[in-house]
């Protein structure tokens, strides 16, 4: 059974308390902060890591970790989303906005661009529509609660994308796609909503039946 389908298959968590309307439906509040993710965590020499823009109708070009620090700093405070049901509140990370990191870097997107796909390390990507992206609260984040990342949450670099489920939050980001029209990518191949709105519980691609509620009470926390 494919992860969709197991997370198909399961009983919907019953939590009551939606905090207000602050608890997008089916989601449990946790207090931990799961590790989620395929294959290995990646290693890096920062020194060689870069950072890639290409696509239709734009230079390629790409960013050193340095260049990146050296941009204005953001904190943004949020909860976030997982599509296996857990939410976390107020998560602080900190890091630089992708509308300042376009500013900064002088991009402009191609007038050709609807979508973006976004990169990271090893062979993971997932696509977004480009107004998701130049949202204020959208973070290149590097430090979680005043701490860099940990390697497991995405170290040096991650994409924070908080009104969508986590999926769409790409550690070990590495580069960003502009296309002229939508693709899916990694999830949203394997069952996932090509678009992934928490409040709609736009989990599936397919009808929509029930979660695991223990899917992520598996996983590794920290
Ligand atoms: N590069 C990469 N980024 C990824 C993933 C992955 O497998 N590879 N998994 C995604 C999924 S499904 C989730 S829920 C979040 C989990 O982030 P966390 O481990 O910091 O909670 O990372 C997302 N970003
Ligand atoms: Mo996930």
């Amino acid at each position: 059974m494919n992860k969709a389908q197991r997370i198909k298959n399961s009983r919907i968590p019953d939590q009551k308390d939606t905090f207000g309307g602050r608890l997008p439906p089916g989601q449990t509040l946790t207090e931990k902060f799961p590790i989620l993710h395929e294959g290995e965590v990646p290693e890096y020499d920062l020194t060689k890591w870069e950072l890639s823009i290409f696509g239709e109708g734009i230079k390629s070009r790409s960013f050193t970790y340095e260049e990146l620090m050296r941009m204005p700093q953001s904190t943004i405070v949020k909860d976030i989303h997982c599509v296996t049901r857990w939410s976390k509140f107020d998560n602080e990370f900190k890091g630089i906005k992708f509308l300042d990191f376009l500013k900064e870097a002088a991009i402009e997107i191609p007038p050709s661009a609807t979508h973006i796909m976004i990169y990271g390390d090893h062979d993971y990507d997932t696509n977004l529509p480009i107004e998701d992206l130049l949202r204020d609260d959208i973070l290149l984040a590097h430090s979680y609660e005043g701490k860099p990342l940990t390697p497991k949450h995405g170290w040096p670099l991650r994409l924070i994308v908080p009104h969508l489920y986590f999926w769409k939050s790409v550690k070990w980001l590495r580069g960003f796609e502009f296309m002229s029209k939508d693709r899916n990518g990694f999830w949203e191949k394997n069952g996932f909503h090509h678009y992934g709105d928490v409040f709609k519980e736009e989990r599936f691609s397919g009808e929509d039946l029930d979660i695991p509620e223990d899917e992520w009470k598996k996983k590794d926390f920290d």
